[in-house]
């Protein structure tokens, strides 16, 4: 049975203006999750793109927590063995600040002990190093810079609910 999920960025901090929704589609249970990320307002260029441990936004993105790591690996790439289950590395954005794309990951699961569903998905100010930038913070962030959004993955209505997408900026609330 396919399972849909879906988040909607919030920004961390409201001057800056980035929203977006991902949303993730899983045909069955033990088959890949397809990821459809659709972001803007980022500075062009690569940014860290992560499901964090907890569905808590409370104190902003903060509140995530760290990497979703139910398995204890170290952080790295998404074709690494040794990774996070939530390191999904980098999204690209358009010199408008866009990011349009599509991901293929074995490791985000919509059922089963490891779901990612009720967990935060995060985008970050700067590049993803996947854990080789030798940096202090490679091998448990990818030294990946602060938080600009975020979103709890939650259950997905059906589409025609949702069939002109919104980005919700707190600025508009
Ligand atoms: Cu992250
Ligand atoms: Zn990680």
């Amino acid at each position: 049975m396919t399972i849909k999920a879906i988040a909607v960025f919030n920004p961390d901090n409201p001057s800056i203006k980035v929203g977006g929704t991902v949303t993730f589609t899983q045909e069955n249970e033990n088959g890949p999750t397809q990821i459809d990320v659709k972001i803007e307002g980022l500075t062009p260029g690569e940014h860290g793109f992560h499901v964090h441990e907890f569905g808590d936004n409370t104190n902003g993105c903060t509140s995530a927590g760290p990497h979703f790591n139910p398995n204890s690996k170290q952080h790295g790439a998404p074709t690494d063995e040794n990774r996070h289950a939530g390191d999904l590395g980098n999204v690209t954005a358009s010199a408008d600040g866009k990011v349009d794309t599509k991901l293929t990951d074995h490791q985000i699961k919509l059922s089963g002990p490891h779901s990612v569903i009720g967990r935060t998905i995060v985008i970050h100010a700067d590049v993803d190093d996947l854990g080789k930038g030798g940096h202090e913070l490679s091998l448990s962030t990818g030294n990946a810079g602060s938080r600009l959004a975020c979103g709890v993955i939650g259950i997905a209505g059906p589409p025609e609910e949702r069939s002109s997408p919104k980005y919700y900026f707190r600025s508009e609330l």
